[in-house]
């Protein structure tokens, strides 16, 4: 599938929202941000892994659900269409398969009609496309080695109320009144 040509032209129809800071789903606790740069495949995973959120590297997104898959998708919307996931397709003989980059179980595909294609070795990179389904964007497989429009950046960091409480119990377990000389604590 072309979907490059596909998304260059509605790109030119439709204004994308740029989001400033990831943004947590609180299905995994995972933060996910999309970037738009025009990179291949294997540079949008590179350049993934080079960014971080709250002390965590990122790594092209997966959508290891279709609750997730529908998150990002309704979340970011018009952003994140036609943009790399980390999905990629191995030839070697030993393999054969779909698998994630981040090296996570191959456990949901939500393909467009007619996908995957892979086509003789050609189409081994999945994108989101512009057409959903009750389970979000669609994917297409495309050629890896071909500039796509931008990529899904997943997080591993604990959602904000999480590290919240995380501070909160660091305090109270380091905290401690002094005690009284009946042995109770002093209420001051
Ligand atoms: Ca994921």
């Amino acid at each position: 599938m072309n979907g490059l040509v596909i998304c260059l032209f509605i790109l030119t129809c439709f204004a994308t929202p740029i989001y400033a800071t990831p943004i947590s789903w609180a299905g995994n606790g995972h933060s996910y941000e999309v970037v738009q740069d025009v990179y291949s495949w294997n540079n949008a995973r590179i350049a993934a892994t080079q960014r971080s959120y709250l002390g965590q590297p990122g790594y092209l997104a997966t959508m290891n659900s279709p609750e997730e898959n529908l998150w990002v998708s309704t979340t970011f919307s018009q952003a994140a269409f036609c943009h790399w996931i980390g999905a990629n397709y191995s030839y070697s003989t030993m393999r054969q398969s779909w698998y994630w980059a981040s090296g996570e179980p191959w456990s949901f595909a939500n393909w467009n009609i007619g996908e995957p294609g892979v086509l003789n070795g050609i189409e081994n990179a999945v994108s989101f496309t512009p057409i959903t389904n009750e389970y979000g964007f669609t994917w297409w497989d495309m050629n890896g080695s071909q500039a796509q429009i931008g990529y899904v950046v997943e997080y591993n960091v604990p959602e904000p109320s999480s590290i919240l409480l995380l501070v909160i119990g660091s305090f109270s377990i380091f905290y401690r009144k002094p005690k009284s000389p009946t042995g109770l604590f002093l209420f001051i």
